[in-house]
C-alpha cells in the first residue's frame, strides 16, 4: 500500500522541475553522484569510525540488498529509531533506494509514542539500538511488536540480545534488482510538532526534501570544506535537513554524529574535527554559551551556529553570539515544510531581532487574522503558507487535513507571526494549544488525555508557563477534588503509560472548575497566567 499522501497540484510539480527545484532523483541516487563526485572524501565522523563517499555509497547498496532480502517492498513503512550514528544514516539512505518509507522516531521516545506511531503507520520492521543512554531498546520492541502483528521485522543496531537481526548481519553483497522509487514519491515521514491527543506524520517527497536541503545548503554557506555537527537528533528536520546531514553530504561536506547535544560531547568534537556549522534549540545554544565561560576549548573553526526551534530574544542571541564567538543564524522551521532563515549578511537587527525570511521565491506566506483575511502590513496574524517543500496534508488524517489546510491548499501553522518592513518575519505566539518546552513540541491534548485516566483526576489542563532556561515549561491544571496526587506520583504514572520525561509536567497546580472563554472553551490564557501567580506564591 503507498502512503496516503496529498500530491501537489500537477501544474505546480511541473512548474517547481522546471524551475529546477526538484531534480529527477531520490535521495537514494543522490549519494551514487555524491559518491562519483566526492568519492573518498570523509563523509561521516562517528566515534573512531570514519567513513568516505564511496564505502557510504556501498555500504548502503549492501543493505538496500539485505532490506529487499527480508520482502521489504516501496511503500512499505519502516520505523526508525536510531540515535546520531552510521546506522542512522545508511539504514536511511537504504531505505530511501528501496522506495520504503522511514518513519523517524526520536530515541527519547516512549512506548505510548512508539505505540501510536505503530498504530498510524503501521511499519513492518523496526530499526533500533540495543541500549542507548542506558535504556534497553530491545525489551520496548519486543512488547511493541508484541501488539502490532504488521511488525514482522525488529532490526538491532548493535548486540542483537535475543536472537534479533542485525543490521549488519542483514547486509548482503549489493545487487541493484529493484526499481527504485520516483524522486515525486514520498521518501520518509517525519513527525509533527503536535497539537492533537494522536500523532501526526508529515510525508516528505524526494524532490521536495532534497530541494530543502540543497537551498539550505546554499543560504548556510556549506561548501565541501564545510564540516557540520549533527548535535540534536537526526529525526528531525533541523539537523537533517536545514542543511544538516543531507545539505552538507550534497556539498562533499562532512558530517559528524554526536550522540547527545551537551556541550560535554560538542566542544571536544568541535576543537578535533574543525566544526564549521552546528544547529541548536535556544535552551542549548543558552547553556552552550553559559558553559564556554569555564570550558576552554577552542570553538574558533565555528563559521555558523543555527539557532531555531523556539524563541529566541534579542538579548540571549547577542549574549550567545559573543559567549561562542562566532555568527549566529535564527531559523524559524517547521517539519511540515517552510524554512525562514536570517542570511548570513543581514545587518544585527535583522540577525538578532528577526526570525528571516524564507527559503524559496516561491515560498507563499499569508499573514490572517482569525476570519482569515490577510492583515494590514506589520500586524500579527496566524502564519499559513505554501510551496514547493510544504506539504498538502498529512499521512492518513483526512479530518485534521480539513482544518489544518485551507481549501487552497495554504497550510495553517498555528504561528502568530509579523511582517517587518524589510520583509523578515518575527514569531510573536501561537493559536496551536502546545507547549514549546525548549524546542520540544508538546501536545496538550496528548497529555491531558493522560492525566484525565489518573483516578484520582477528574479533569485536566495542560499549560505553558515561562521558564528563563526552557522558555516554556509545562503546568498541569488538575480538577481533583479527592486525594490529588502530587507531582512525583503524577509522574510515576505517567513514566508507567509510556510518556517519555520531556512530557511529565514540570508542575501542577489545582483548580475547582474552570474558566471559560465566551464561546465555552477552556480559557488557557487565563490558566496559564494563574498558574504563573500561584507559582511565585509558591516557596521554590
Ligand atoms: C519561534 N518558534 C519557532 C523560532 C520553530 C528548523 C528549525 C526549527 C524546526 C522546528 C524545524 C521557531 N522561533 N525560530 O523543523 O527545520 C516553532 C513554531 C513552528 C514549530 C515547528 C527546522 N522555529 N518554531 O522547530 O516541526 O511554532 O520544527 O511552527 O519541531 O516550532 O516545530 P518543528
Amino acid at each position: 500500500m503507498k502512503p496516503s499522501f496529498h500530491a501537489w497540484p500537477d501544474h505546480l510539480a511541473e512548474q517547481y522541475e522546471r524551475k529546477g527545484y526538484w531534480q529527477p532523483l531520490t535521495l537514494g541516487q543522490h549519494v551514487h553522484a555524491w559518491a562519483a563526485s566526492f568519492s573518498s572524501r570523509i563523509a561521516l565522523v562517528d566515534g573512531a569510525q570514519r567513513m568516505s563517499y564511496a564505502e557510504l555509497d556501498a555500504r548502503i547498496d549492501r543493505l538496500a540488498a539485505g532490506f529487499h532480502a527480508l520482502g521489504l517492498a516501496a511503500g512499505e513503512r519502516v520505523l526508525v529509531q536510531l540515535p546520531n550514528s552510521i546506522g542512522f544514516v545508511t539504514a536511511c539512505f537504504a531505505l530511501f533506494r528501496l522506495g520504503v518509507v522511514p518513519v523517524l522516531a526520536m530515541p527519547a521516545q516512549r512506548t505510548a509514542e512508539i505505540d501510536a506511531l505503530c498504530q498510524l503507520a503501521e511499519p513492518v520492521a523496526y530499526l533500533l539500538p540495543d541500549r542507548f543512554l542506558g535504556f534497553d531498546y530491545r525489551q520496548m520492541a519486543e512488547q511493541v511488536a508484541a501488539r502490532h502483528p504488521a511488525l514482522r521485522l525488529l532490526i538491532v543496531d548493535g548486540a542483537p540480545g535475543g536472537g534479533h537481526l542485525t543490521l549488519e548481519g542483514i547486509e548482503r553483497p549489493a545487487a541493484r534488482v529493484f526499481t527504485g522509487p520516483s524522486h515525486r514519491d514520498v521518501a520518509l515521514l517525519l513527525q509533527s510538532g503536535g497539537t492533537t491527543g494522536t500523532p501526526k506524520l508529515i510525508p516528505r517527497t524526494h524532490a521536495d526534501y532534497a530541494y530543502a536541503a540543497r537551498a539550505s545548503a546554499e543560504i548556510c554557506g556549506i561548501g565541501p570544506d564545510s564540516v557540520t555537527l549533527a548535535a540534536l537528533p537526526l529525526a528531525h528536520n533541523f539537523p537533517l535537513c536545514c542543511p544538516g546531514l543531507l545539505g552538507t553530504l550534497g556539498q562533499g561536506g562532512r558530517v559528524v554524529l554526536a550522540r547527545t547535544p551537551g556541550f560535554d560531547e560538542a566542544f571536544p568534537l568541535i576543537a578535533i574535527e574543525g566544526v564549521t556549522h552546528t544547529a541548536l534549540v535556544p535552551a542549548l545554544a543558552r547553556l552552550w554559551a553559559s558553559a564556554r565561560t569555564w570550558n576552554q576549548e577552542n570553538l574558533s573553526s565555528l563559521a555558523l551556529l543555527q539557532i531555531g526551534g523556539a524563541r529566541l530574544e534579542p538579548t540571549a542571541a547577542a549574549d550567545i553570539r559573543t559567549a561562542l564567538g562566532c555568527p549566529i543564524q535564527q531559523v524559524f522551521g517547521m517539519a511540515e515544510g517552510l524554512l525562514c532563515y536570517t542570511r548570513l549578511d543581514d545587518p544585527d537587527n535583522v540577525t538578532l531581532a528577526t526570525q528571516g525570511r524564507p527559503l524559496s521565491p516561491d515560498d507563499e506566506v499569508r499573514i490572517v487574522d482569525t476570519e482569515g483575511r490577510e492583515v494590514t502590513s506589520g500586524e500579527t496574524g496566524e502564519l499559513l503558507t505554501r510551496g514547493p517543500y510544504t506539504i498538502r496534508g498529512y499521512f492518513r488524517a483526512e479530518e485534521v487535513n480539513a482544518t489544518a489546510f485551507t481549501p487552497d491548499g495554504f497550510f495553517r501553522s498555528g504561528d502568530l507571526v509579523r511582517r517587518t518592513t524589510d520583509g523578515n518575519l518575527v514569531v510573536e505566539g501561537r493559536v496551536k494549544d502546545q507547549i514549546n518546552r525548549g524546542g520540544e513540541k508538546i501536545a496538550a491534548a496528548e497529555i491531558e488525555q493522560h492525566l484525565r485516566a489518573h483516578p484520582a483526576v477528574r479533569d485536566a489542563a495542560v499549560v505553558a508557563v515561562p521558564d528563563p532556561r526552557l522558555g516554556e515549561r509545562s503546568c498541569a491544571v488538575l480538577i481533583a477534588p479527592e486525594d490529588p496526587p502530587d507531582l512525583d506520583r503524577l509522574h510515576a504514572f505517567l513514566r508507567d503509560r509510556g510518556l517519555p520525561r520531556h512530557k511529565w509536567p514540570d508542575q501542577i497546580t489545582f483548580a475547582r472548575s474552570w474558566p471559560l472563554t465566551a464561546i465555552g472553551k477552556i480559557d488557557k490564557k487565563q490558566l496559564a497566567r494563574q498558574a504563573l501567580i500561584r507559582q511565585s506564591d509558591e516557596p521554590r
